[in-house]
């Protein structure tokens, strides 16, 4: 099935080997250099989603190491997002606009990697017509046993859920999709993941002895708009295309997340 009719149906579509071996030996060093650099920061570093909704499933020690914005810690992740390839793929899916909202690396440590509940992304960042997509780079292998992300497949049908962030037991979630049962998205490194802002989606925990290392970006069509006092930072990288609703504001409160 054609990227975007798989995407239309199911919500969510794999681009297989986007990024070649030689690529991802540079972006896992980088990706290391980045761990290495964050685990010496200080700063809390485990963005662990700590939900009632995951707790049972996941060790109490469990962490998912993470940043958002690795394009501001290395030029190889901003050169990685404007590869063409990935851009002409998402751009089957949002059109000829693309703008990245933010991105996020994750690590889920061996053994130890912690659980994502099930959610819809679109109650975190909002936009005006519902284009917000996230593309999931892998730089490792993704499997059930590393923790790989798991989509409800054809839940971006559903809509807008009210309080679907993952936190809140939500009967139309919870008590008609497991996070178990939900399709494992099984990838080799250099696959790209894309899924819509209402898909179903989560992560079981890494119970393997090897780490899962992606990278997440999260992108919008040029001609939609993030909802007016959104918290979440928007970084508006125009990686295609022309972004519209940018105002002199806008691009001057470019906000970090607190
Ligand atoms: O990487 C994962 O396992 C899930 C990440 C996720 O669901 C998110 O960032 O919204």
């Amino acid at each position: 099935m054609k990227l975007k009719k798989h995407f239309e149906e199911k919500g969510y579509a794999i681009g297989e080997k986007i990024f070649s071996n030689d690529d991802l030996k540079i972006f896992n060093a980088e990706f290391d250099a980045i761990l290495n650099q964050l685990i010496h920061s200080g700063e809390n570093i485990n963005a662990k989603w700590e939900s009632s909704l995951t707790n049972h499933i996941e060790p109490k020690n469990s962490k998912v190491i993470h940043t958002h914005n690795v394009q501001s810690y290395s030029s190889i992740f901003l050169t990685m997002m404007q590869n063409a390839t990935l851009l002409d793929l998402i751009e089957e899916i949002i059109g000829p606009n693309i703008i990245m909202h933010h991105s996020k690396l994750f690590y889920k440590p061996p053994h130890q990697g912690s659980a994502f509940p099930l959610h819809q992304d679109w109650s975190y960042f909002p936009t005006k017509n519902n284009s917000m997509i996230a593309a999931v780079i892998h730089l490792s292998e993704s499997t059930p046993e590393t923790g790989c992300i798991r989509i409800v497949p054809g839940s971006h049908k559903i809509g807008k859920l009210e309080e679907s962030d993952g936190y809140t037991y939500i009967p139309k979630i919870h008590d008609e999709h497991e996070l178990e049962e939900a399709e494992p998205i099984i990838a080799e490194p250099g696959d790209v993941l894309f899924f819509h802002c209402f898909s179903l989606h989560g992560s079981m925990p890494n119970v393997s002895k090897n780490p899962r290392k992606t990278i997440l970006i999260q992108l919008y069509a040029g001609t939609d708009k993030v909802l007016d006092d959104n918290p979440h930072s928007n970084i508006q990288l125009v990686l295609r295309g022309f972004n519209y609703h940018a105002t002199r504001n806008s691009v001057n409160n470019i906000k970090t997340l607190s």
